[in-house]
């Protein structure tokens, strides 16, 4: 039987800090700002991996599992704005070199098992608010949330009932935060 799942490789929000971006969002943005993404799916994407064969997600599994990588803790303290994706985004103004790493690591892993990796470069974000087209006027600042990332995750990304969800589907530990 061949199947195949869209996936990706992300970092999730805890719960509390979730439930603090959604409360800090409704009083920063306008409705018409933008469609704004559910608490339970706010994350930030480490790799894109697309439609995956079973056999495919297994050799993705195996070697993200041999990733021996250093938590981090990630100050999201950046907010953007893309308008050809729709994108408002929640970001860090200098992301923690682990981050980078690993998200290259993931990233450079999924190509050589033949996932299409974009050109662009990598750019660190949670994704706020999409549909969000027209000129929004970004906030300032952001209360300056301090995220600390002890793993990383294997995400599948379904369309349930009119509804984008995602599901866990494996996670790693990172190990100790370097403090150097
Ligand atoms: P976005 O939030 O900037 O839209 C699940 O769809 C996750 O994978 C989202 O975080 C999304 O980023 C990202 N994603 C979707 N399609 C992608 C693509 N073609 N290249 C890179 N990232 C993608």
């Amino acid at each position: 039987m061949s199947s195949s799942r869209r996936l990706f490789f992300a970092l999730s929000l805890p719960d509390a800090l979730q439930q603090q971006v959604i409360r800090w969002r409704a009083e920063a943005f306008k409705p018409e700002d933008g469609r704004p993404v559910a608490a339970a799916n706010l994350h930030l994407t480490l790799a894109f991996l697309g439609e995956v064969s079973a056999q495919k997600e297994q050799a993705l599994k195996t070697q993200a599992g041999r990733i021996t990588q250093a938590g981090f803790s990630l100050n999201l303290d950046d907010l953007g704005h893309w308008p050809r994706p729709g994108v408002v985004w929640l970001g860090s103004k200098r992301p923690p070199r682990a981050l980078l790493q690993l998200a290259e690591l993931l990233r450079s892993q999924a190509a050589r098992s033949g996932c299409y990796q974009s050109p662009m470069p990598f750019h660190p974000h949670i994704t706020l608010l999409r549909a969000a087209t027209q000129p929004v006027a970004i906030p300032p600042g952001t209360p300056g949330w301090l995220f600390n990332a002890s793993h990383f995750s294997l995400y599948q990304s379904s369309f349930e009932q009119g509804r984008t969800r995602y599901h866990e589907l494996a996670q790693w530990p990172l190990g100790p935060q370097d403090k150097s």
